[in-house]
């Protein structure tokens, strides 16, 4: 753990930052983790069911049934402390850029702008097969409960299935947000890492990147895990940030 006044030190000084966030900020929204141990999705669930193409293939009701009923979770929820300390740190630091691996809107309904979504998102589908976008907006999903199958809606140029606008294991992430994080990291002073457990790649790889050149790693985590060099403070984001960012 390192003292508060050292990180809110190194935040004043920093000229750009970059923060990572990961499902813990979203956490005390009422959106559940992935892998906390007693809370987490995948405790419940096995991701492999439900997070994979071939899960798709296999029984597409089941996994649109699921994110609908995660879409719903997220159009309920509000963004708590942690996300508007994010949104009010961006217009106090010179330079400082976003990334999530978050597939919810709780930074941008918090006022972030420009937020790099690695994971993309719950709440623009595409179709399974010719990866258009639909034009109209999905209606409010009603009441879905988890488990409850539903079949997809078909895509409006193909004719195929819509899936979730997400990015499941083995597929590639988005591009260019996934060039626009690296480059941030590569010119970062300071990266802000916040509630993730940091397993997932290509995204855990921002830290290193950011260590590779020299900048100050920070972390704010329940379950803190520090790298020779990194600084943290443990306890929840929504309780910390606001009196790092105050
Ligand atoms: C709080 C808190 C509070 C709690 N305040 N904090 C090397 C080895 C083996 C496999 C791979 C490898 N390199 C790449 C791979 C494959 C794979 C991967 O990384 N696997 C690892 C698990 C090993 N990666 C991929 O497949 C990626 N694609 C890819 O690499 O393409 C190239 C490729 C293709 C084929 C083969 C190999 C490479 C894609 C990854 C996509 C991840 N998708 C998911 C699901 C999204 C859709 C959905 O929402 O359903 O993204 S998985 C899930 O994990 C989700 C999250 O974004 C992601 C990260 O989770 P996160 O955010 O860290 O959440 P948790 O739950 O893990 O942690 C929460 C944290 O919050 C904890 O630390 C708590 O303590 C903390 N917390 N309350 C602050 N109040
Ligand atoms: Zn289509």
């Amino acid at each position: 753990m390192t003292a508060q006044n050292q990180i809110i030190e190194a935040l004043n000084a920093a000229r750009h930052i970059v923060v990572l966030t990961g499902a813990g900020v979203s956490a005390e929204s009422g959106i559940p983790t992935f892998r906390d141990p007693l809370t987490g999705l995948w405790q419940r669930f096995d991701p492999m069911e439900l997070a994979s193409a071939q899960a798709f293939r296999r029984n597409p009701a089941l996994v649109w049934g699921w994110y609908e009923w995660r879409r719903m979770k997220v159009m309920q929820a509000q963004p708590n402390p942690a996300h508007r300390a994010l949104a009010r740190l961006a217009k106090h630091t010179p330079q400082m850029i976003l990334v999530t691996q978050n597939v919810d809107d709780l930074h941008e309904r918090a006022g972030s702008r420009d937020v790099i979504h690695l994971h993309g998102s719950l709440l623009q589908p595409r179709c399974f097969a010719c990866a258009r976008e639909p034009q109209s907006r999905l209606p409010v999903p009603n009441e879905p409960e988890q488990g409850r199958e539903l079949e997809p809606p078909r895509c409006e140029h193909c004719g195929g299935r819509l899936r979730p606008g997400v990015v499941w294991f083995g597929e590639s992430l988005p591009e260019a947000a996934l060039s626009r994080a690296f480059s941030a990291a590569q010119e970062a002073d300071l990266l802000l890492v916040v509630g993730t457990s940091g397993v997932v790649y290509p995204a855990a790889e921002l830290p290193t990147i950011a260590r590779s050149v020299g900048a100050r790693v920070i972390h704010i985590n329940p379950q803190l895990s520090l790298e020779d060099g990194d600084w943290g403070i443990a306890g929840a984001a929504g309780e910390i940030l606001p009196q790092l960012i105050a």
